[in-house]
């Protein structure tokens, strides 16, 4: 594999700003293509000049830059008016580098970025890191000088005189990757980036990398954000250690070639991975242990393929159990007894709480990339229900299976291709985000990513299960219930809204338009002092907290709007939380691209709502990720995510005291801990 450093180097304009010098006063007119095939004036070499730098940057794939081709990105500044923008920063005072006019600050954000970071990037905070700091050695000072001039005078169209091209490598159909290097980046986008993307590569929380998109930004643009990631949500994979320069370039190449169909799964194939290592029979018939077992925390140990069971009495590390690949979450059965644990790879385990040590009772994989596992709850009128049937909600295939809540035996499978909510296109690839078991019916809450609906499926009869589809919006992802148990809150997430659906009544009661890309794990409720009940929520693309009301009757005026944003030093926000007797609201910023914003976590105190209260480093390094209380209320636990392979920075559990916020305790030595989820709180939807 040849070395290109080049990759990581690219350019992103991402914080373009600058300086007084009074207005533009430079004459230069920039030309407009020649049509004699006469050598070019001293202003079309510029803008040919130009036009070369921004290529070999990849800069439209970060901005809207007028008359250059495919310069439509969104991730950093519309660079359309920059000048103006430039100017009018300098002269209110808030610009606090070394330039003195528009020119000079236009050449110092490219060839020193850090320099000054601008306090508005598309309506986030500019971010440390993002925009590449080697770029002077990328591009030639020549081709520097032109940008500047380009930007400085940028006009409404322009051509260069010499056609560039627009697709860089066509690599469609002159395949660039060897058979290895596709097979690397096969599974590879598989296990990192199908999350996001799709498998089909249609996108959901992140954008669509379908050919005709990505080779429109070509190799280098890829690259670059792949590498260096994006303020909104997308790792910096390069930058992480993931992906090495040559790595990031394979997978640039690979993201412009048609995406490879993956296979499907039947029954009997589910049932050939399906293992009952302690059948039902030979099961405690009470609890073995004398802890307290409904105080577990269930931890992810993501890149261990394990979950470790913490008694949240005393924080010892009970056992850890080999489960799946990057196990996503864990959800407990309506007894709390059984845990279910589902891995990206689509392997499903059972935990039995009640042995003395817990212990795998049970295992079976039902596709090849999940995300969501759910029980039945419900006991009433219709039946009794509890630990009877479980459901995994797939990525790959596009299905949710029925299993025997005993056994894990699966008997049923729902294909959930379909029509879109919006245009009612056929979508090859409807993922299962979250489900949720009703509390008023024998009804699971099944979201369904990209055609946006909402699926009541009715698990009364679950070979012959009925299913109401509730139109939403598109990207339905993750959610929680308010207060009552009787409205589940999801995020429809690249639609920028938050779907209610009323459980008792079986429909949809409001679309709750969000700031960019709300992401609420189960969402927080709370009571706001103005605004009675509410549910709030963090967002990837934002640097903000969402509250919405959540109380039809005491506070109609309110309910299932969206009454309160608190802003937070930035975006990247996972996760939320708090429980019914904290003072506090938790937040973290996971995935912001300052690593240390995305370690800092935060804290908004619900008697004085309008602005954090308190934000710090959980850690010198890592992310900090994910919140879960313990049974008793009083104290909240923190992921810090590091890294399998860097030894005493793999990660740890940080303890604080809910109500002093003092740091209780750590849990050392633990790797990559993500989700959290104890056992009572888990039991009883207490967020
Ligand atoms: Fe998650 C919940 C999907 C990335 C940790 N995650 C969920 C749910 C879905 C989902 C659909 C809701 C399940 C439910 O409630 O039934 N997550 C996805 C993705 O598609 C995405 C964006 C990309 C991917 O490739 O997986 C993604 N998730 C992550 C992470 O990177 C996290 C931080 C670490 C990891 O596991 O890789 C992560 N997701 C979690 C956690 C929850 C979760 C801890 C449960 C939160 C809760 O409190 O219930």
């Amino acid at each position: 594999m040849k070395r290109k450093w080049f990759l990581w180097t690219a350019v992103i304009l991402v914080t373009a700003g600058l300086a007084a010098c009074g207005g533009k006063t430079s004459t230069l007119t920039l030309p407009t293509p020649s049509a004699e095939m006469s050598a070019p004036t001293a202003e079309e070499a510029t803008v040919n000049l130009a036009f070369e730098g921004f290529k070999k940057g990849g800069c439209g794939a970060c901005h809207i830059i007028p008359g250059v081709p495919g310069a439509q990105g969104t991730l950093g500044p519309d660079l359309s008016q920059i000048a103006e923008v430039v100017e009018e920063r300098l002269k209110s005072g808030e610009y606090h580098g070394k330039a003195n006019n528009v020119v000079d600050y236009l050449r110092e954000s490219i060839v020193d970025p850090e320099a000054y970071l601008p306090s508005d990037c598309n309506g986030t905070p500019c971010q440390k890191g993002l925009m590449p700091t080697n770029l002077s050695a990328l591009l030639s000072p020549a081709e520097i000088e032109a940008i500047v001039q380009y930007l400085y005078h940028v006009p409404e169209k322009v051509e260069p005189s010499t056609p560039i091209e627009e697709v860089p490598d066509s690599i469609a159909s002159s395949p660039l990757l060897t058979e290895d290097e596709f097979a690397w980046a096969k599974q590879v986008y598989f296990e990192r980036c199908a999350g996001c993307h799709g498998t089909l590569r249609k996108g959901a929380t992140g954008p669509a990398l379908t050919p005709d998109i990505t080779q429109t930004k070509g190799t280098l643009a890829l690259a670059t954000i792949i590498f260096n990631g994006t303020p909104r949500g997308m790792p910096d994979w390069g930058r992480q250690g993931f992906f090495t320069p040559e790595q990031t370039e394979i997978m640039a190449k690979f993201l412009q070639m048609e995406p490879p169909s993956p296979p499907e799964m039947a029954l009997d194939q589910m049932k050939q991975t399906w293992k009952v290592l302690v059948p039902p029979a030979q099961r405690p018939s009470q609890p073995q242990t004398r802890r307290d077992w409904q105080n577990y925390f269930v931890v992810t140990l993501r890149d261990a393929g394990q979950v470790a069971i913490i008694d949240g009495d005393t924080y010892e590390v009970v056992v850890k159990i080999d489960t799946g690949y990057a196990v996503h979450i864990s959800r407990m059965s309506a007894t709390g007894r059984y845990v279910y644990v589902i891995g990206r790879d689509g392997r499903l385990s059972m935990l039995d709480l009640w042995s003395e040590i817990p212990q795998k009772v049970a295992e079976v994989q039902t596709c090849y990339d999940a995300r969501s596992v759910e029980v039945s709850k419900y006991k009433g009128e219709w039946g009794d229900f509890t630990d009877r049937y479980a459901i995994v909600g797939c990525y790959w295939p596009p299905h949710f299976v029925i299993l025997d809540g005993q056994t894990l035996e699966p008997f049923k499978i729902v294909s959930t291709r379909g029509y879109t909510v919006d245009t009612e296109e056929f979508h090859p690839e409807p993922r299962v985000a979250s489900i949720v078991a009703s509390h008023f019916k024998p009804e699971w809450i099944v979201n369904v990513k990209e055609i946006g609906q909402i699926w009541l499926v009715n698990y009364s009869d679950p070979r012959n299960p009925t299913i109401k589809m509730i139109e939403a919006a598109r990207y339905l992802h993750d959610g929680g219930w308010d207060a009552t148990k009787r409205y589940f809150l999801v995020a429809a997430n690249q639609s920028n809204k938050v779907a209610v659906v009323d459980t008792l009544e079986g429909k949809l009661v409001a679309l709750v338009d969000t700031p960019a890309v709300p992401h609420p794990g189960r969402g927080a409720n709370w009571v706001d002092p103005q605004f009675g009940p509410v549910w709030s929520t963090g967002h990837l693309g934002d640097a903000a907290i969402t509250s919405i009301g959540t109380d039809p009757l005491g506070h109609p005026d309110y309910a299932w709007k969206a009454v309160r944003e608190i802003t937070l030093p930035g975006a990247g926000s996972l996760f939320i939380k708090t429980h019914p007797t904290s003072p506090w609201i938790w937040v973290d910023m996971t995935l912001n691209s300052d690593p240390q914003l995305a370690r800092t976590i935060c804290v908004v105190a619900k008697a004085e709502p309008s602005k954090p209260y308190k934000c710090w480093e959980v850690a010198d390094y890592g992310r900090a990720t994910h919140f879960e209380y313990n049974r008793q209320g009083s104290e909240i636990w923190v992921s810090v995510w590091g890294a399998a392979d860097k030894p005493g920075q793999t990660g740890e559990i940080v303890i604080y005291d809910d109500r002093t916020l003092q740091e209780k305790a750590r849990i050392p030595d633990l790797i990559t801990p993500t989700g959290k989820f104890n056992v009572y709180n888990t039991v009883n939807d207490i967020y």
